[in-house]
């Protein structure tokens, strides 16, 4: 059975990037309809070479043959509609932060834990794009030497705010410090606020790493902290990566387990300048890692820098990547 499939939020920054990955990948839909909201909906946007008007998402957008919806319209519509859809036999995948905590949604990297796709109820959730760069480079030294503290710093793009962050830079940086995305000028700037302050002190981004995290892994005792930072950086997140590892390592044997490990591509020879790089990293779906080092303050100690595109393989490619395992489940 070929497979319909819906895209939700079909004209923003990743749900056009939606699109251009299916394309690329071949995703073996026959059927796609692409919703969006009143404003959007008329537009016209091409895939595979087909153009598609966009329509405007309602309840009942998904009363037709549709197997699977990925959705990136913010939280709020996939709050709505994402149990509509699923309740008409429809499996969702989400990118928003809506579900992904929710104990019965698997939240899922697909080169770290795709088993969890199996026990969905019909949401399942696309983590953040800085905790799936970090969890394709943690994954695998998890899985040998066992994990017991994770300090995160990141250094994130304005592709993550959307347009809006985006706009905030290019004006910047003509000296127009207009404030869309962000309460300070981020142009020659470095702002410690990605999303809103919680009572504890960190922000919700710093807490979606830290929770996101326990459950890819599947180890809430892990020991995490994190300080999320938005640099004047158009395109991927970049992210210092510390961790304190159960048991004793080679670095020789964590560069080959990294270098042998799904979706990482190891860039580390600090003696040529080769490290990764935001620039090299846009528009690819690998995941990036480097400066691998000894952490000597500590026992087992590790430090990592690891790259990715935050709107493909943290958001669009991901998503694309979790929907292909599904297809592939429903043609049987
Ligand atoms: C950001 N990770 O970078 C958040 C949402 N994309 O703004």
């Amino acid at each position: 059975k070929k497979i319909n499939l819906a895209v939700v939020g079909a004209t923003g920054m990743v749900g056009r990037t939606f699109l251009k990955v299916l394309e690329e990948r071949d995703f073996p839909y026959e059927n796609l309809y692409l919703f969006a909201s009143a404003k959007s909906a008329g537009e016209k946007v091409t895939c595979k070479g087909i153009e598609y008007v966009v329509e405007e998402l309602t309840e009942a957008s998904f009363d037709r043959d549709i197997d699977i919806a990925l959705f990136s319209a913010g939280g709020d519509i996939s709050k709505k509609f994402a149990p509509i859809a699923a309740s008409k036999g429809v499996i969702v995948v989400d990118n928003s932060s809506a579900w992904r905590m929710e104990k019965d949604v698997p939240l899922v990297v697909p080169e770290v834990n795709p088993q969890d796709i199996q026990w969905n109820k019909g949401i399942i959730a696309n983590p953040n794009c800085s905790t799936i760069q970090a969890v394709v480079a943690l994954k695998p030294l998890h899985d040998r030497y066992h994990i017991k503290r994770i300090i995160y710093s990141t250094y994130q793009s304005v592709s993550g705010t959307g347009v809006k962050g985006v706009r905030d830079l290019e004006e910047g940086l003509k000296g127009n410090d207009i404030l869309s995305a962000y309460p300070h000028p981020i142009a020659n700037n470095c702002l410690p606020h990605i999303d809103v302050f919680l009572e504890n002190g960190y922000t919700k981004e710093e807490m979606k790493m830290i929770e996101e995290t326990k459950k890819i892994l599947g180890n809430y005792g892990l020991k995490i902290t994190a300080t999320t930072v938005r640099v004047p950086v158009f395109n991927s997140h970049s992210e210092s990566i510390n961790v304190e590892l159960e048991k004793p390592f080679d670095l020789d044997e964590v560069r080959e387990i990294l270098a042998k490990s799904p979706g990482v591509v190891v860039e580390d020879d600090p003696s040529s300048n080769v490290y990764p790089l935001a620039r090299r990293a846009a528009g690819t779906d690998a995941v990036y890692v480097g400066r691998i080092r000894r952490d000597y303050s500590i026992e087992n100690g590790l430090n990592l820098w690891v790259v990715a595109d935050n709107i493909r393989k943290g958001a669009a490619t991901n998503a694309v990547q979790i929907a292909e395992i599904v297809a592939g489940s429903l043609k049987k």
